[in-house]
């Protein structure tokens, strides 16, 4: 059916006042595919809010919640986290980009892609809701629109960033916009996508579009968020910024009149939103940044997002008091895939006992519920999380939404082993930062399947949205950094060591390394140079737990914690060679730094003839 009798004559008004041919033809094109019932088009009004938050509740997409403008909403028990099998960048025939990066002939993935759209909106609304990545109006903003079934998906999205329909008027018809087509496809009486087995996304950097089927989890349907990561990634390497998978916050260090930025990259499960919620610190964003140099060469930052699309579990009174009281108190929030009863809602590690029985992700759950597996179904899932605006936390960052963005101090890229790496350094340069950052692996903690202890590589906490060779990537980033008058820091973390299976660190102690890392920035401390980089000294750890957490730090705990572990190390760089080793154009640069670090760890270990050297001893 044409466009014009499906969508209303304040639609077609809002359409006609973008002045963009090019945004027209792509939405009847996907008007056409798709055949929805309806269409609307919806701009940055508070009218347009409400209809989607309200649309939600009435297709039953979400429910309400006992708390006021709490609500709930469920993805299939098969669709709770990213379906990297089925994701794919679409490539003229015969075409790769990276051994690592997962492609489609152009053709045949174009020719699927619309068997499974045919018709995939019958009977159901279609959205279009216009978006800026970056803060409004700035040199960071990026304009993206998604057209998409699902009501819940916008509602999320107008929570997590910020709407873009006027600044689209500005383009004046220029082509310069992302665009994502999104399908929840058809569904369960549960609201929940049904035809998993076609779950699919297709990417076409060419064409700065990405096509996502059949799946309702939030970071495969929440276009802006990793859809437009990907788009993002391609333009930054091209234009010469970096777009990183990076949190941004302030540390406030007590009784100094300062605030110092850092920016960070953690794989999953390696502490990226702990650390950005540590509480001597304000938030500015929890999951993706663009980072940029500024007119005076500095380098700068600003959130893609304006909210937090962040995991649920193990958010507790100890542990995460900030976010606690935010996702208990009323303000607008979804949360996806936490266990319901009467209207209260509970997930795993909050540190309350659970109900028997209730309504999760798997339906009508009870205690010793098992799934087709045969595996138990825990409360909730363990990537169950919540949607809300910074804006709405204690401690949002008064920058925040800054067009400038904020000026970056120090880079952090954190890891996870339990026997490796020391809990905090700062690199020995930018280069060999990078170098670390390249080098960023995560220990697998999924005992079930006895491959605890396996290492994953993921350069830059980015490996899952890479769509350049990863050589390319890492010479940007050098070659950005050269380009800085006065380059971030760049730190490693690792807050994960274990001794006779029990961790050497609490988790508040990452207040402590932060807050080191900060007197760095501003040299306010002396470090250790050890061959894999600076190392704080003992006084000064000793002197920062006293008066950060009202803790004695021993020196036994320093030497157990900072001791250089040569061998382990040396494996590590092994692991990295083995990745790096064989083109794709990885940087003579890169290789100069593993060549370089391994020489000064076996230097060490024949000048201090021993394999564990003592941070005292440097
Ligand atoms: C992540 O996995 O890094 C997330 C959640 O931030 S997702 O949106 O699924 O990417
Ligand atoms: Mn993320």
């Amino acid at each position: 059916m044409e466009l014009s009798k499906l969508i209303g004559e304040n639609g077609i008004k809002l359409l006609q006042e973008l002045n963009n041919p090019y945004v027209m033809e792509i939405i009847e094109k996907y008007v056409e595919f798709c055949k929805p019932e309806k269409v609307t088009v919806l701009d940055d009004s508070k009218k347009s809010l409400e209809y989607v938050r309200k649309l939600a509740l009435e297709n039953g997409e979400e429910k309400a919640l006992k708390t006021k403008d709490h609500t709930i909403h469920f993805d299939n028990y098969y669709d709770q986290a990213r379906d990297r099998a089925h994701t794919w960048i679409l490539l003229p025939k015969g075409k790769t980009i990276s051994k690592h990066i997962e492609t489609i002939d152009y053709d045949e993935g174009m020719k699927e892609a619309t068997e499974i759209m045919d018709g995939i909106m019958k009977g159901k609304e279609m959205l279009i809701a216009f978006y800026c990545l970056g803060p409004n109006n700035s040199k960071f903003s990026i304009l993206a629109f998604q057209i998409t079934d699902s009501a819940t998906v916008i509602h999320q999205q107008n929570l997590l960033y910020r709407n873009g329909y006027e600044e689209f008027k500005h383009l004046n018809g220029s082509k310069s916009f992302f665009h994502v087509i999104h399908s929840a496809g058809e569904l369960n009486e549960d609201m929940t996508t049904k035809n998993i087995d076609k779950r699919r996304v297709y990417i076409d950097l060419n064409e700065e579009r990405v096509i996502s089927l059949n799946n309702q989890y939030g970071g495969s349907s929440i276009g802006l968020k990793k859809l437009s990561l990907r788009l993002s990634i391609s333009k930054a390497n091209k234009e010469d910024w970096l777009c990183e998978h990076m949190f941004i916050t302030g540390v406030h260090p007590k009784g100094k009149d300062r605030v110092t930025y850092f920016t960070g990259a953690f794989p999953s499960w390696c502490g990226k939103t702990s650390t950005a919620m540590i509480e001597c610190q304000t938030i500015v964003g929890d999951d993706i940044a663009f980072l940029r140099r500024d007119e005076n060469g500095q380098c700068v930052a600003a959130n893609v997002e304006q909210g937090i699309f962040g995991v649920i579990k193990d958010v507790c009174p100890e542990d995460d008091l900030v976010l606690y009281k935010a996702l208990t108190a009323p303000k607008e929030i979804v949360f996806n895939n936490v266990l319901v009863v009467d209207g209260g809602i509970y997930w795993l590690g909050m540190g309350k006992e659970f109900p028997k029985k209730g309504f999760n992700h798997s339906g009508e759950w009870y205690e010793g519920k098992k799934d087709k597996e045969g595996k138990i179904i825990d409360v909730s899932h363990k990537n169950a999380r919540f949607t809300l605006r910074i804006n709405e936390l204690d401690n949002a960052d008064e920058k925040a939404d800054d067009p400038k963005g904020v000026p970056v101090g120090g880079i952090i890229y954190g890891g996870r082993d339990s026997d490796i790496s020391v809990p905090v350094l700062q690199s020995l340069s930018w280069a060999h930062g990078v170098f670390i950052g390249a080098s960023l692996e995560s220990e697998s903690t999924v005992a079930t399947v006895g491959d605890e202890g396996a290492m994953e590589h993921n350069p830059m906490a980015n490996m899952d949205f890479l769509v350049v060779p990863l050589g390319v990537y890492i010479k940007n980033h050098i070659k950005f950094g050269d380009d800085l008058s006065n380059p971030p820091l760049i730190f490693a973390t690792n807050y994960f060591l274990k001794e006779k299976g029990k961790f050497l660190n609490a988790k508040n102690d990452k207040k402590v390394w932060v807050l080191w890392m900060e007197g760095r920035v501003h040299n306010g401390y002396e470090a250790i140079e050890t061959p894999v980089g600076c190392i704080p000294k003992y006084h000064d750890l000793k002197n920062l737990f006293k008066e950060a957490l009202n803790k004695e730090y021993t020196e036994e705990d320093y030497i157990k914690q900072f001791s250089i572990r040569i061998t382990k190390l040396l494996k590590k760089l092994d692991r990295i060679e083995q990745i790096y080793k064989g083109g794709e154009g990885i940087p003579e640069t890169f290789h100069k730094h593993l060549e370089q670090q391994k020489h000064r760890l076996k230097d060490a270990m024949e000048k201090y003839g021993k394999d564990v050297v003592s941070p005292l001893e440097f």
